[in-house]
């Protein structure tokens, strides 16, 4: 099924910063797994529930609202506030006028699937960082989602690492809704949780607020190469 063959949904969601926006539905499947946020997490440590449908590109697709939100490209923003001298609100175009990045790796969900060779580009977090200006006092990132339900952090640090970026293409392409289009971001040395998708809002915090996943029992610092055993919030690599 591709994004184009979703019918939006009649339900109506209002999500941050109070914009409504039609949701598109993953199916029973994908309702199931969302009827529990708390569900969520134990479906896709446990049952393998957690593939809701198959990308047509080995990706997973994952939701956990069983919705996602249909943001028109013309329709994106992106607030960054907080900790910040500039606070600042992107468009779709503000953020493909800035110097792009971009990579191909390997996309690893801890419950075990990967995708080999996976293009992304899009805009360092750290450029970003730099258009706003950091504060003195700022150590953490936050990170929300269209979707009104994920959440993610990162350090300071670890959002400055080259390979995190904000990305608007994916498989060559601008990255579809399903994947998290128009925007998600891509922390490209962490596992998939951390690429948050639909990301609407950053916010420049003192301290690590631990998102979604976190709260549900998933390491704080995802780290591929490392152990995600208990971690060390202010770990940084
Ligand atoms: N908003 C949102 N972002 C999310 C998720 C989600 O459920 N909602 N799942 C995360 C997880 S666990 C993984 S592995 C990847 C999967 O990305 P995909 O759905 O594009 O395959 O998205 C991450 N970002
Ligand atoms: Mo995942």
């Amino acid at each position: 099924m591709s994004a184009d063959q979703l019918e939006p949904s009649e339900k109506r969601v209002a999500v941050g910063r109070r914009v409504f926006l039609g949701m598109a539905g993953l199916g029973a499947l994908g309702i199931a797994f969302g009827a529990r946020a708390q569900n969520a997490v134990s479906n896709v440590l446990g049952s393998g529930l957690g593939g809701l449908l198959p990308g047509g590109d080995n990706f997973r697709i994952y939701s956990i609202t069983g919705t996602y939100p249909v943001i028109p490209r013309d329709e994106y923003r992106l607030t960054v506030s907080g900790l910040v001298t500039r606070p600042a609100t992107f468009t779709i175009d503000d953020l493909e006028a800035m110097p792009s990045t971009s990579m191909v790796r390997e996309f690893q969900c801890v419950t075990g699937w990967v995708v080999p060779n996976v293009h992304w580009e899009g805009v360092k977090l750290s450029q970003i960082l730099d258009t706003v200006g950091v504060k003195p006092g700022a150590v953490a990132l936050t990170f929300e989602s269209y979707d009104g339900a994920d959440s993610e952090s990162l350090t300071l640090d670890q959002a400055r690492l080259p390979d995190v970026i904000v990305a608007y293409r994916m498989l060559g392409a601008p990255v579809t809704t399903q994947h998290g289009g128009p925007v998600r971001l891509y922390v490209a040395p962490m596992f998939g949780y951390k690429s948050l998708k639909w990301l609407s809002a950053i916010r420049v915090v003192d301290r690590v607020q631990p998102g979604f996943w976190e709260q549900n029992g998933y390491p704080v610092n995802g780290w591929v190469d490392g152990s995600i055993g208990p971690t060390d919030p202010s770990l940084t690599r």
